[in-house]
């Protein structure tokens, strides 16, 4: 229920650069070199064994992660996994109804914000809503990304556009404006978690180490855009040359190596993570079965803890955002709900005979 002025909403990434700047890791360092790790996860004896419907099998193995393009805040480096199941696509708008039909539960963005939430900001302003991507009127310099975002009272996930929306003919589109505790509590509810960074990478690869797509190296695949993002000039004008100017069907475009659609473009997914620009840890160093860092960390917006996103949306774009791209990482904070961000799950569960 962040407002948008408040947060870091845009794509983040620009196609110069990762999500800030060298520079500004640097100038993030804190008192250690690299901030404490938390244990790798113990596999949960204790849950309930979650259905692995719907569900791809991801191999044990290890993997080369981390952007090709020298992203500062994400450096090549190995990790080694422990096999999971992962959502095979997206939580759609159908899954989601489900959850909320059978728990109650309601969303952050149907929440009133408190003052206490939003300490500071005048009781006017202080109504349930979440952002929504507004194409301005005019040219608009791509630095200022408040002028595309507007945060619309009444949007939520039962209502993409704001009031008047629905989900209907959308059932199978990617849930949306659901925050990090709202996927949390779908997990939950599913008996699944969401991934860690890791081992959502490691599933968007697919096996395609150090490549720049989650396809190969190319950008199109027998001519078209294997996945659902930004063509034309952003934000003013989508040519939608891919088929889709919004959010498309969760299996709208192929899947990867493994069997997984989605895993570039349509809509950011939360993961597990903090993050921190410093957040795997030493690269020279293996990692097996990472959670990540203890604390977040973000030198964009000091001060402000927040969770890692994945995977890029239906905003990016070859020439201004490259968070579709596998090794490009983005973040919010955990109560943010945006209309290009949804989630998926992964689930502990014995291996396929
Ligand atoms: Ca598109």
């Amino acid at each position: 229920m962040s407002l948008p002025l408040l947060v870091l909403l845009s794509c983040g990434e620009s196609a110069e650069g990762g999500s800030g700047g060298a520079g500004r890791v640097d100038a993030a360092q804190t008192a250690a070199q690299w901030p404490a790790m938390e244990r790798p996860r113990a596999r949960a004896a204790d849950q309930a064994t979650p259905s692995t419907a719907g569900m791809v099998w991801v191999p044990a193995g290890e993997a080369q992660l981390g952007s090709q393009d020298g992203n500062p805040d994400a450096p090549i480096h190995a990790v080694k996994l422990s096999g999971f199941w992962i959502d095979q696509a997206e939580v759609s708008n159908a899954q989601f109804a489900q959850f909320a039909k059978a728990t109650g539960y309601v969303t952050d963005a149907e929440r009133t914000p408190t003052p206490e939430d939003l300490p500071g900001v005048p009781a006017e302003l202080l109504v349930a809503g979440s952002l929504v991507f507004t194409p301005p009127p005019n040219a608009v310099d791509l630095r200022e990304f408040w002028a595309w975002w507007s945060y619309v009272p009444g949007a939520c996930w039962r209502h993409p556009d704001g009031p008047g929306s629905t989900t209907l003919s959308r059932e199978d589109h990617p849930v949306v404006h659901v925050s990090w505790r709202d996927a949390q509590a779908y997990a939950k509810w599913a008996n699944k978690r969401l991934p860690t960074e890791a081992e959502w990478e490691f599933a968007a690869r697919a096996g395609f180490d150090r490549q720049r797509y989650v396809w190969g190296q190319s950008p199109k695949v027998q001519g078209r855009w294997p996945a659902n993002i930004w063509q034309g000039e952003f934000p003013g004008s989508n040519s939608e040359e891919d088929g889709f100017a919004t959010t498309a069907p969760v299996r709208a475009f192929a899947p990867n190596a493994l069997g997984i659609y989605g895993m570039s473009g349509n809509v950011w997914e939360w993961c597990q993570d903090w993050y921190h620009p410093r957040g795997y840890g030493d690269p020279s160093k293996l990692a097996v079965d990472p959670l990540g860092p203890s604390i977040s960390y973000d030198p964009d917006e000091l001060g402000a803890q927040k969770r890692v996103m994945r995977g890029g949306s239906f905003l990016c774009s070859d020439v201004y955002c490259l968070g579709y791209l596998p090794g490009t990482r983005m973040k919010s904070t955990p109560d943010t709900s945006l209309c290009h961000t949804g989630f998926r799950c992964v689930a502990d569960a014995p291996a396929p005979n």
